[in-house]
This record gives structure tokens, sequence and C-alpha cells, in this order.
């Protein structure tokens, strides 16, 4: 077997290892954080569980940090309350970028971790299988209930070889980003092997196994060996290290090959992840902003390496430089050992230790404004300034282009910086506060400041639906699309009214008024619909709205989960060129839905043209009864 099935094997408790059939899985760890904890907290609240049954579960601040009101605030006093009151360990603000945090503190080689954000991956890099989902779906597990998922088929991508100076764990992401595109790890789980591997420390494979999720794949797992050893031994947990790996012989549904000599400094230009291009031939694009940080490449060794980088110089006087350490143990490492004065004596200005830039939550660039950024996604929208132009890149090409002003090779800056982790890193986890004990929990009051909403409820699926198309859109739809990041959204995280009136809004910012207005209503889409992000919220608000349908080639399984649990049907088309002929205005109807059954087809009847088409369910039959109840709360409501 592979790593994949192997870990798969030891937790599974439901279905068969049959690619693409529906297994559950166990859940050892969890984690959410303050833009999907609010809703996770108060859909397990709602399902009725006393306490969580996960072995841990975390709740995370990191998103939501800027207080320019009372909604941040709101939303963390519910977050500490709850988190006492059901059990889980709670980050305060300051502690750092969830991915970065767990892994250094809480990753456990061959435990399985779902998170309520999709980059939940990163912790791949240390032969965890760790996956992200939707606020709902790991609410059920911190309820000790499985995980259901797809069973993945698994790419193998083998590492040859050593990296060159100045070429970076970050180019090897965007490798695999170029070879596979947004899409093609759908369905699969990538699996590092080789030789290179033991060119790689834990942080570096953090970086490839965080940007796995922007392929499309479930997660990316490498295997646990000395290099994980040395991480767990530096972060004072060797006591939880195991070595794993794939048995020899084992098979594979894919494979590929990435020789790390060759690889050169690479850059996505805007606006998706795998728009990748060697850096030398983008070399002197004009730069307004530099951003280093996010839970990509916010590491003691990235940010040292930038720090080296920049000691004794300057930035260009026109570029704004942001860093944003992705912990408090990198911070303090950095602060302990000069690296902060350096940083800060070139000129760049020190950001919170939290997700900040990455999804917009300050530092939004200005009017088409041109941003290079560590972090792993460039989608239109993503920095919170629609215009902004995002270029992806190393954390070596992000300095050294700070100082240029310019999109710049690092390969010109002279010889490479080499910075080796200490034995054993600062371990101060004063700021996360452990689960309170159940005596004092049951005194607990959940604080509900008036930023808690309560949760909308949805009727069960009618015999039939009829609505207008209120939006066709093309293919690769990110969750960024449907409902944007950017700080004064994010802040409405746990109030579906307020944050409805954002759907599509960088699209269509009539979409809000239009579809309530509707009733019901269906949106088309292409290929792969629904990328990027775990937020729930680009379900829910749309469901709240009145949309009933979404009608696509194809769908990105963290949404498309996402749909199902909240009522919306993901309706796949049977013949993709049914597509073209359905336009915007048009009105639908589905009838015969009843008695739903897994991967039905439905005759979906155009009654604007009069002709048919036809649509297929592609959901498991645990899905088909979620959906026939008007989602997963309702269900749970049903049967209680
Ligand atoms: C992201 O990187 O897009 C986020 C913001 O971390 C999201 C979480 C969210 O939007 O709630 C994610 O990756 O899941
Ligand atoms: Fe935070 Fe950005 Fe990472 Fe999402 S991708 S968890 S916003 S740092």
């Amino acid at each position: 077997m592979n790593l994949v099935q192997k870990i798969i094997k030891s937790r599974l408790v439901d279905g068969e290892m049959i690619p693409g059939q529906e297994i559950g899985i166990s859940i050892d760890q969890t984690l959410v954080h303050d833009a999907t904890g609010q809703m996770a907290l108060l859909q397990f609240e709602a399902l009725g569980f006393p306490r969580v049954a996960a072995r841990r579960s975390l709740i995370y601040t990191d998103h939501n940090i800027l207080q320019v009101g009372y909604e941040n605030a709101d939303d963390h006093a519910f977050l500490a309350s709850a988190a006492k009151k059901f059990g889980l360990h709670y980050a305060r603000t300051g502690a750092g970028i969830c991915h970065q945090v767990n892994l250094e503190r809480f990753a456990v080689p061959g435990q399985t971790l779902l998170g309520a954000d999709s980059h939940t991956t990163t912790a791949g890099a240390v032969g965890m299988l760790a996956i992200g989902a939707g606020g709902l779906d790991v609410a059920v597990a911190m309820g000790g209930r499985p995980f259901y998922l797809p069973m993945p088929g698994v790419i193998r991508i083998e590492l040859t070889g050593r990296l060159q100076p100045w070429v970076r764990a970050k180019d090897v992401a965007l490798e695999v980003l170029r070879r596979l595109t947004v899409a093609g790890g759908r369905g699969r789980v990538l699996e590092f092997t080789g030789p290179g591997l033991k060119t790689l420390m834990v942080t570096e494979r953090s970086t490839i196994a965080n940007m796995s999720i922007e392929t499309g794949a479930i997660t990316a797992v490498f295997p646990s060996d000395e290099m994980t050893r040395n991480f767990m031994r530096r972060e004072g947990s060797e006591a939880n290290y195991q070595p794993l790996a794939a048995d020899p012989g084992a098979v594979y549904d894919q494979e590929l090959t990435i020789n790390l000599s060759e690889l050169e400094p690479l850059t996505a230009a805007p606006h998706s992840p795998d728009n990748v291009h060697p850096v030398r031939e983008l070399a002197g694009v004009r730069l307004d902003q530099v951003a280093i940080g996010s839970c990509t490449n916010g590491s003691y060794v990235d940010l040292m390496t930038v720090a080296g980088i920049l000691r004794g110089r300057q930035i260009a006087s026109h570029i704004s430089l942001v860093v944003a350490p992705g912990s408090r143990q990198v911070f303090q490492e950095l602060a302990n050992r000069g690296a902060l004065a350096d940083l800060i004596a070139a000129g760049a200005r020190i950001m919170e230790v939290a997700c900040g830039f990455c999804n917009g939550v300050g530092q939004a660039p200005r009017t088409n404004g041109v941003s290079l950024r560590t972090s792993n996604r460039n989608f239109p929208g993503r920095s919170g300034t629609a215009s902004a132009n995002l270029y992806l890149a190393s954390p070596e090409t992000a300095a050294v282009s700070a100082l240029a002003g310019v999109l710049t090779d690092p390969r010109s800056y002279g010889e490479a910086i080499a910075v080796i982790p200490p034995d054993r890193f600062v371990l101060d986890d004063t700021l996360i506060i452990p689960p309170a004990p159940v005596a004092e929990a049951d005194q607990v009051e959940i604080v509900r400041g008036p930023n808690i909403a309560p949760l909308p409820r949805f009727a069960a699926l009618p015999e039939a639906i009829e609505g207008e198309v209120m939006l066709t859109l093309g293919d690769n739809v990110t969750t960024d699309d449907i409902l944007p990041a950017g700080a004064h959204i994010l802040a409405l995280r746990a109030n579906i009214p307020a944050i409805s009136k954002y759907v599509f809004s960088n699209i269509d910012p009539d979409y809000h008024s239009r579809q309530q207005a509707a009733g019901s209503g269906f949106v088309v889409g292409g290929r792969n619909y629904g990328q990027g992000s775990s937020r729930e919220h680009a379900a829910l608000a749309p469901r709240y709205l009145g949309l009933r349908g979404v009608i696509a080639e194809s769908f990105a399984r963290i949404h498309k989960a996402n749909l199902v649990n909240f009522g919306i049907l993901p309706l796949e088309l049977v013949s993709p060129a049914d597509r073209a002929e359905i336009q915007a205005g048009q009105r639908l109807a589905l009838a015969g839905l009843g008695r739903l059954t897994a991967g039905q087809t439905l005759t979906v009847k155009n009654l604007t043209t009069g002709r048919n088409f036809e649509v297929q369910l592609e959901v498991s039959p645990r899905q088909a009864a979620i959906l026939q109840a008007g989602g997963l709360l309702a269900q749970s409501a049903q049967t209680a």
C-alpha cells in the first residue's frame, strides 16, 4: 500500500477503499478559526453535542484580527466562551496562523486532522492525513463522528536531485501547479517520495503540502522520516514521532517525477496559482507592494532568510514591504536573533502574526496595484482590491524584488543565504488556552454579542423546483468569486443575513437583491466550480438568498460537500455542450425530487426555450438523504 492508503486503512470506519466511493474515516484532531469557527461552533451546538470527542480540537484566532468595529471582538468572545464550554483549545490572537502553529505544536505523524480551512493540508508535511472541509463537517467530526469523503486516488510525486541555490520549496509547489493546473489533483492525494526528500526540511515540505490544495487535490502527504524527527525534536515533541512510509512496490494511480536540480525560481502571475512562469521571463514587472508571510511561507527559515537578504540594505523607495511571521514562535525567534532589527532597518513594515494580507485583512493594494506575495492564492479580488494584480513567489524572490522594486530573479543577488534552524525553538504555548475541566465548563455561558446571528433554518427539498438562471459563469469559479475575501466581509462570518449581501458581489453587485427578489434560482458554471477555500458561507449565504441548484460541468470537492450540507443541489451536466444554451434570465424547472437517489439523472426543463437537458446528481446515498432533508442540520433535527 502507499502511505495514503495505510493511514486511511488505520482510520477507516465506513465503506470500502475503492477510489471514488464514499468512505468514512475517524478524525483524531480538528481545527477551526475565526472565519469558519463561528459557524462551526454554532452548528456544533445546534447538533446537540455536549462536548468535543475528538482527541484534540482547536480554535485559532488568526484571520479576523482587525478590530475596526465590535464585530471581530464579539466573534472572539463567542469563540473563547464556546471553547471553554465545549472543551476545545483556544489559541488567542497573536499565537499565529492556524496551520503554522498546528504544525509546530500539535502535528502527529499517522494521525488524521480535519480543519475548517482548505490549507489544513499543511500538516501533510509530517505524514498526517490532513484535510480541509466546511465548518459543519468539522463540527460533526468534533463531536466524534466520522468524516466522509470519496476514497482518493493517489498521485505519486517522486522528487530527485537537490534544489540549486536560490531555488526553494515554493518553486517546487509552483512546479507542481504548473504541471497539474488548478484541477489536475481533483479526487486525488499527492504523495511525495524519492531521494530528493532528504534535502527538504519539514517547513519546506509544509510549503508544498500547503499549496497542494491549489491543484484541487484532497491533500498531500510526505513520509515521516529523519527530517520529521529533527523537526519534532526542535519542537520538543519527539515523543510523538514515528517513521512512516509507503510499502516497497506500492502502487499509485498516477506518477510524476520532479528533478529538483532542474528547477529555477518561479512565479504565478495574475490571476491563478497555475499561471506559472520562470521569474526571469517576467523580470522587471514594477511592483507596488511585497508581502511576505502567510501559512505558505511564514516559517523560521523563510523569514530568517529574508532578514539575511535585507540585512544592511534598503528596500526600493516606492515599495511597501510587509512581513507577517507565521507564528509567535517564529516572531520570538526573529526578535531574539536580531533579525527583526534587520527587517525594520531595511524598511519593512512588521505585521501582526496572522493571515493578514493573504486574504485582504489589511494591506489591500491600491487600485490596479501590483503585489508580489509569498502566499498561495492570487485569484481576482483575493487581496481585498478587485483590480489588483498578484504574483506569487518564494520569500527569496520576494525579498530580492523588494530591494530592486521590480520582479527580480533572486539568483542575481549574489551568494545565497543559508539558514540552519536551532536545536530547539522557543517553546512558549502561553497564548494557547487548554480546555477547561468539565465542572468549570458546565458553568460557562456562551457570549453572544450582536454580531452572532442565529443560524438560518432551511425546509426539506420540495417535490419540484422552479427558478431563474441568475448568473452564468466560466470554468474554475473560486469561492473568492462566490463570497469575496476582505476585512469588511470577513467580519460578518457569524452573521449570514449580513454577509449574504456580498454573495457574488465582485461579479454582480446586484446578485444579492436579484436572488432575494427572484426567490428560488440557479447558477451555472463550468469545470471545477467552487475551487479554493473551505468557506461554507459560499454555500450557506447563497442558500439563504434562495439559490437551489448549481449546474456545472464539475465541482471542487469541498464546495460540493458544502452545497450538499446546506441543501443546494450540485447538478453536473450530462452533456457539457448544453451549457451554451443556458442563459441568464431563463426559467428552469426540475421535478421528481421527492425521492433523490445517488447518481440519479434528472431532466431540467428550460421553460424559456422549451428545450430539456439532463443533469446528474453525483452524490453518495448519504448525501442524497441530506439534500432531501434540506441540509445536514435539518436532517439531524428530523432524526433528533
Ligand atoms: C483562505 O485562505 O481562503 C481562507 C480564508 O483561509 C479560507 C477559509 C475561509 O475563507 O473561511 C480557506 O482556505 O479555507
Ligand atoms: Fe490564512 Fe492565507 Fe493561510 Fe488562508 S491561505 S489560512 S488566509 S494565511
